[in-house]
């Protein structure tokens, strides 16, 4: 067990070396605090839900791997998410996919969903001090084929049409019922695997279904769009890509999902989010972890979630994001794998709120580009760590690797027996 004593002396020390470069380490404490990460519920199953019991993963996504103990029901999904939060210092929301609704045994088809299908999830949340997000869910569906919301067929986009006005229209409740906007987040996965002989037909016929979808206005939710390079199986056009949501999220006031797996891999997402702050109202993230492809593996402290983390810190703009999570990983103790990207990504987040801004952009400006780099590169090895544990201990959370055999005793007595 890390001691007590030790973290007290540590942050005591870190916090001299931070006040000497002008960071006030209570200061990133009392920011830390703020950020709400939002749970991917989908986590806990594998993106299974509890619509399709057995059905499998279709859209271009794909779960790899079987360890045992996944969720198989709501009660499971239920405890997971508990047990994951209650190693995760902070207070944070839960998002949810529209197949995750209390169906309570009866087949509800995804446009005929209503706010109904969430009032348990809706009281659970309160209970438990989280909010809730959202999600439509347009694959794992008999309709989902390749296209769903701009397939020329009208029969069955305007399927998707009503049912992503119905995942609107169950966000407002939400938002609503907790008293703090819901963020809906729309995914589609259509694409081809060829080359089309239209490329515009398909995005015309997006563009369309999403104007008739945002019709109604609404003031408790947030919509969002998220774009994607390709799927598996549609490797050669992805009809919702970045350009398309892009350009949709400028022209129309929407917010454009920056998924950190859905882009070419030498791309820096660090590097749009001051783009989308000039040009679309807000920022939603789906912090992954692409390793080759859109693998979604567990998110870890690297260096690209460093840089994305500094940039919303640099640009004030935490109160403008939101940081939903988004992989799945079910080679590991999947609660364990929760517990990694929650932790790393809030890591992310203690190092970024510990930077001497001023200082660098006071270098930047006066052209003293030297003491900007060394500087920039003495930050990677101050203790930050020491403020982190500092958090977790403030918080009643296990301090550093202390979660582990916490998450395999759970393992031991719950996860292991389903
Ligand atoms: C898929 C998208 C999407 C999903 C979730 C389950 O590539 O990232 O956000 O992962 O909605
Ligand atoms: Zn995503």
């Amino acid at each position: 067990m890390v001691k007590e004593s030790n973290v007290n002396k540590a942050f005591e020390v870190a916090a001299e070396r931070y006040a000497a470069l002008g960071v006030d380490v209570n200061k990133a404490l009392e920011e830390i605090k703020k950020i709400s990460l939002s749970l991917h519920c989908w986590q806990t199953d594998d993106v299974t839900g509890f619509e399709n019991q057995g059905g499998s993963l279709t859209g271009g996504i794909q779960v790899t791997g079987n360890y045992p103990g996944r969720a198989r029901n709501m009660d499971e999904v239920r405890a997971d998410i508990l047990k994951a939060k209650s190693y995760i210092p902070g207070s944070h929301r839960l998002s949810l996919h529209e197949i995750y609704g209390d169906f309570q045994g009866k087949k509800v088809d995804r446009d005929e969903v209503e706010p109904c299908h969430f009032q348990t999830w809706m009281e659970w949340a309160k209970e438990n001090g989280m909010k809730l997000d959202f999600n439509s869910t347009s694959f794992s569906h008999p309709k989902s084929g390749d296209l769903t919301l701009a397939n020329p067929d009208d029969s069955i986009r305007n399927f998707w049409i009503e049912h992503t006005k119905r995942c609107r229209w169950i966000s407002e409740e939400m938002g609503k019922f907790q008293n703090d906007p819901c963020m809906l987040n729309i995914w589609i996965h259509d694409g081809s695997k060829e080359i089309p002989a239209s490329r515009l037909k398909y995005r015309a016929l997006l563009e369309k279904s999403l104007d008739e979808i945002f019709e109604t206005e609404y003031a408790h939710m947030k919509d969002c769009i998220e774009a994607k390079l390709f799927g598996i199986g549609l490797e050669s056009y992805t009809v919702g890509s970045y350009d398309f949501y892009l350009g949709y999220g400028a022209k129309k006031g929407k917010i454009v999902t920056l998924d950190t797996g859905h882009f070419h891999l030498t791309e820096s997402i660090a590097d749009k989010i001051s783009s989308l702050l000039l040009f679309t109202p807000e920022i939603m993230l789906h912090v992954s972890r692409p390793i080759r492809w859109d693998s979604d593996h567990v998110v870890i402290l690297s260096d690209d979630l460093l840089d994305l983390s500094r940039e919303l810190v640099r640009c004030k703009a935490l109160d403008r994001s939101h940081i939903g999570l988004d992989y799945f990983d079910a080679t590991i103790n999947r609660i364990g794998a929760y517990v990694i990207g929650c932790r790393a990504t809030l890591k992310a987040f203690m190092q970024a709120l510990l930077e001497p801004t001023g200082k660098l952009l006071a270098y930047e400006s006066e052209g003293r580009y030297f003491e900007r780099l060394a500087l920039q590169e003495e930050l990677k090895s101050l203790p930050w760590n020491a403020v982190w544990d500092m958090y977790c201990l403030q918080s009643g959370v296990p301090v550093g690797e202390d979660f582990i055999p916490e998450i395999l005793k759970y393992e031991q007595e719950v996860t292991s027996k389903r």
